[in-house]
């Protein structure tokens, strides 16, 4: 046993230096029998028709019988209306010979049902409305066309690949099952990948339907992959299809459609007309192909441009699951907007996380001991970088036995965090959900004696290797493992810890170095009967949700913090999410963008990537360049494997730490306004960074952008993500009316399309929309826990009418007291040379912070000074100035609590 462990862990040392992605470890859709099966589906061989003679008509939904008049099965199929402009289309099978697996846990809540109508009903067709949305749906073979204000923007089987593998019991050699390719499919009972074997106890089940979206320019969505934010065409004799199976893939490659660490199955098909997305609700391995006409007719569009002709764009995706029932939303829009709000209204927003949360975030595997932790914070602090959160890694525990110490390397945990915390500093802690199978270690011996794990396919413990060694999964269906585990995290039970300690969920997809594809085999068995198989995408999640639940029950006032790598539809109710194990390479720098941008409209806004990249050494110019595009990610924190050399940032000479500090303060000068983000991502379900075609839906231009992330409306960035360059193109949206000012030294663009913007290491090109009002905290200090009462600096920076407008939230910054009206959020509008500050909600929260300035950029000639009016100040005179070239207006000291309303006028 200890030398299988040896050599398991040696392995998985050599994988963990290895330079590139070991293929082998995983499937392509070629592989795995369900995807090659339904890929194989030819367009318009179906035989999936609706009686419509058995339809029944509610309030809410229609209902009939789906027959596969081949294999004579029967299914019921409904439709039903959503609130929001959402239908749902679920299918089942009428008489399963098991159920078959609905996914829990991602929907958040039952969604609200809407009200339809029947607008017509033929032999062949039925035709329903709700609201300015129409489906019609067509009996044979079955096929749904959705219609916004009577557009066709999506339809359901158009192609004929809709799929419904039937649960059935094995007969010799297939005999009497009408379907040809499951006879034909050697894996269709049992499979093999690699060593691995797949017993299938309930055979085939796969399931499949093509939407094709008449119209759409590109399709986004899908994550996670490390690829481009625009979904590309895939197919056979190309790319592989998006894979969604949470894996854990040591150095993940570049542009690559393979499975990583989380899947959320959603997709939006966009036009500079109209957007529509698609949720398949579906927890099992998933292959999504792609086709965009764009990349196919080739031929055709010659012979168009030479005619003149210009047909449509389409976009189709190809939704395979290795099983579950069909469960599928359409997202009706039509903006990109509306779409995303319509997603989250089904899986849920992220819930405001704690201020410190946006800070920076210092990690590193490992810190070596409790003297480390503190040094790096004294080594912070004396070289005046900023940081909030320290980290610690797998090392800090026992032997890897989580919710335990190291005793020698860690035996102080209380005194290390009391001496953190005195300083206004947080830890987070990872917690992993292996358990390590050892005698003694009283997780194990109660999971043991209360049969909490996974068991394999003959129901005993599975056991697996991980970094313990040998190890066991709890089963985290099972009620009684949730709430076991969930107490877990209470103070008296985790010792060591307080309410300042965060958690981080690490190899939750599940990783198992030796299971197939470094995960769980899909045989073993879950509370209830099910497998692996049928829940493998939501592992990850339910372990955040305990987290979270545990993190509550634990500090019931104090909002959860939590970073898991696995990660579903709705893990964003419970976590933040980071991109695993990415490279020191300037590739990696550039895809941390779209595929957090990709996490943004996928309802996952609080993303980020490690910082410097985990593998291997950056050199200075790709960390520093590093630390610069971290700002404009949500989740900002550095990290580094164990074998990479030392590189906090006060460790580099004076000129790197300087481009360093300079980015941790820009990023907590504009730590109110991601704040203020995520409590409107909160109430509303925008994401806080978006991609380019969210906010100009209407640019056919921005389609492909993904180089480029707005912070809301407000700020763009266009960071620099290349070596060693002296200008970079930024595409400025929004046409010769909208303004964009550096947010460096103010200069005005248009917002005319492509514009140079030179560079240097110190310059990262990032922009105020005109229009917007961006609240800052200029002071620098040494952490987000100490700036609560510092004054604001107010940016006015000035829309072509001269006016503008914005938004500032603020509260605790920790506890739940803003759910009972403690906060303040207030709009400012700035017009007719007056700005005036109002509160928008009827709230209060006691707060010394004051507008200390404000700049207003792009300002109107001419002024000499400024008056203040409000309740406690009465009218006060104020002093102006511009700067020396007149793109910016201070004015000074306006002095006023941010609580008061006030107006201010240029003069
Ligand atoms: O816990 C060690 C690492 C962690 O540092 C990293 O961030 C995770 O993504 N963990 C993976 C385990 C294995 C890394 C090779």
């Amino acid at each position: 046993m200890a030398l299988n462990f040896k050599c398991a862990y040696l392995t998985l040392l050599i994988i963990a230096t290895a330079t590139a992605v070991d293929k082998n470890n995983f499937k392509t859709c070629d592989q795995s029998s369900f995807c090659r099966r339904l890929r194989a589906t030819k367009d318009g061989d179906n035989s999936y028709v609706l009686n419509l003679d058995t339809l029944h008509v509610s309030d809410n939904a229609v209902e009939a019988e789906l027959k596969n008049v081949e294999a004579d099965a029967s299914f019921k199929f409904i439709l039903t209306s959503l609130s929001g402009s959402i239908f749902r289309v679920f299918i089942d099978e009428v008489k399963p010979l098991h159920p078959r697996y609905q996914v829990q846990g991602a929907l958040n809540g039952e969604p609200q049902v809407a009200k339809l109508e029947v607008l017509e009903r033929t032999k062949e067709k039925v035709t329903v409305r709700s609201g300015d949305n129409k489906a019609v749906i067509t009996a044979s073979p079955i096929k749904i066309e959705f219609y916004k204000n009577d557009v066709l923007v999506a339809v359901v089987n158009e192609k004929g690949l809709f799929s419904m593998e039937h649960l059935r019991t094995k007969t010799p050699e297939g005999e009497g099952d009408a379907d040809q390719q499951l006879k034909e499919d050697p894996g269709a009972w049992e499979e093999n990948f690699k060593s691995h074997h797949d017993s299938k106890p309930r055979g085939p089940e796969a399931i499949g339907v093509d939407v094709t979206f008449p119209g759409a320019l590109r399709i986004y969505g899908l994550p996670e992959h490390a690829d481009r934010l625009a979904l590309r065409s895939t197919g056979p004799g190309g790319l592989d299809p998006y894979r969604l199976y949470n894996l854990d893939v040591f150095e993940y490659e570049m542009d690559s459609t393979m499975a990583v660490y989380g899947a959320v199955p959603v997709v939006y098909a966009h036009s500079d007309k109209n957007t529509v997305g698609v949720f398949w609700h579906n927890a099992a391995e998933t292959w999504v192909d792609i086709g965009n006409s764009k990349d196919t007719n080739v031929v055709s569009s010659i012979v168009n441009l030479v005619s003149g002709h210009k047909p449509e764009n389409t976009v189709d995706a190809h939704f395979m699951s290795e099983s579950g029932v069909f469960d599928l939303f359409v997202l009706m829009g039509p903006t990109p907007k509306d779409a995303v709000k319509q997603y989250a209204s089904l899986t849920g927003v992220a819930p405001l996380p704690q201020y410190f949360t946006l800070g920076y975030h210092q990690c590193r595997w490992n810190y070596n001991d409790e003297d480390d932790v503190i040094n790096v914070v004294d080594n912070f602090d004396s070289n005046d970088l900023p940081v909030d959160v320290m980290w610690l890694d797998i090392e800090y525990t026992d032997g890897k036995k989580y919710f335990t110490w190291d005793p020698i390397k860690f035996a102080h945990p209380n005194a290390m965090i009391t001496n953190l915390t005195s300083t206004g500093r947080k830890l987070v802690v990872i917690i992993d959900p292996h358990i390590k199978r050892e005698s003694g270690y009283f997780l194990h011996e109660d999971c043991l004696a209360n049969d909490y794990y996974v068991k394999n396919k003959d129901g005993n413990v599975y056991e697996g290797w991980c970094w313990p060694g040998s190890s066991s999964y709890p089963d985290l269906l099972d009620p009684k493992v949730q709430d076991y585990y969930k107490a877990l995290y209470s103070l008296d039970k985790f010792k060591g810890t307080t309410s300042d300690v965060n958690i981080w969920n690490d190899m939750n997809e599940p990783s198992v170095f030796n299971g197939p594809e470094i995960t769980m085999p899909k045989d073993c068995l879950h509370h209830g009967g099910w497998e692996h198989r049928h829940i493998h995408n939501i592992y990850a999640l339910l372990y955040t949700q305990i987290t979270y639940e545990g993190l509550l029950k634990r500090s019931s006032d104090r909002r959860p913090f939590i970073l898991t790598r696995g990660h579903f539809a709705g893990s964003q109710r419970f976590a933040a999410v980071w991109t695993g194990d990415n490279a020191a390479e300037w590739s990696h720098l550039q895809a941390s963008l779209p595929m957090c941008l990709s996490e943004a409209v996928g309802g996952i806004s609080f993303c980020g990537a490690d910082i410097g990249g985990f593998f291997n050494n950056p050199d200075q110019e790709l960390l520093q360049r590093w630390y610069q595009t971290g700002v404009w990610l949500p989740f900002y924190r550095a990290h580094a494997h164990i074998d990479t050399r030392r590189r906090e940032p006060y460790l580099f000479n004076e000129d790197v730490r300087t481009r360093i500090r300079n980015a941790l303060r820009l990023r907590y000068t504009l730590l109110s306004l991601w704040y203020t983000l995520f409590r409107e991502h909160e109430t509303t379900g925008e994401p806080v960074i978006r991609p380019l075609f969210y906010q100009y839906p209407n640019d056919p231009n921005v389609v492909d952008i993904d180089n480029e992330v707005l912070v809301g409306s407000s700020i763009l960035a266009r960071p620099v993500t290349e070596s060693g360059v002296s200008s970079v193109n930024v595409y400025l949206p929004g046409g010769p009316d909208e303004f964009w000012y550096d947010i460096e030294d103010f200069k005005q663009y248009q917002g005319t399309g492509v514009t140079n913007i030179p560079v240097t290491l110190d310059k990262n090109p990032a922009f105020y929309r005109g229009g917007s009002i961006v609240p800052r905290k200029d002071r620098p200090r040494r952490a987000s826990t100490l700036t609560h009462h510092d004054p604001y600096t107010l940016y006015v920076a000035l829309d072509s009418n001269k006016s503008a407008s914005g938004t500032l939230y603020v509260d605790d910054g920790e506890s739940y007291n803003y759910r009972n009206k403690k906060y303040l959020y207030l709009h400012f509008e700035f017009k007719d040379n007056t700005l005036t500050s109002s509160l928008i909600d009827k709230t209060d929260f006691p707060t010394d912070a004051w507008i200390e300035r404000v700049v207003i950029l792009g300002p109107p000639a001419k002024i000499t000074k400024a008056k203040i009016t409000s309740k406690s100040l009465g009218s006060v005179g104020l002093e102006t100035s511009y700067d020396g070239e007149g793109r910016s207006l201070t004015v000074r000291k306006p002095g006023v609590n941010i609580r008061e309303p006030f107006t201010l006028k240029l003069l």
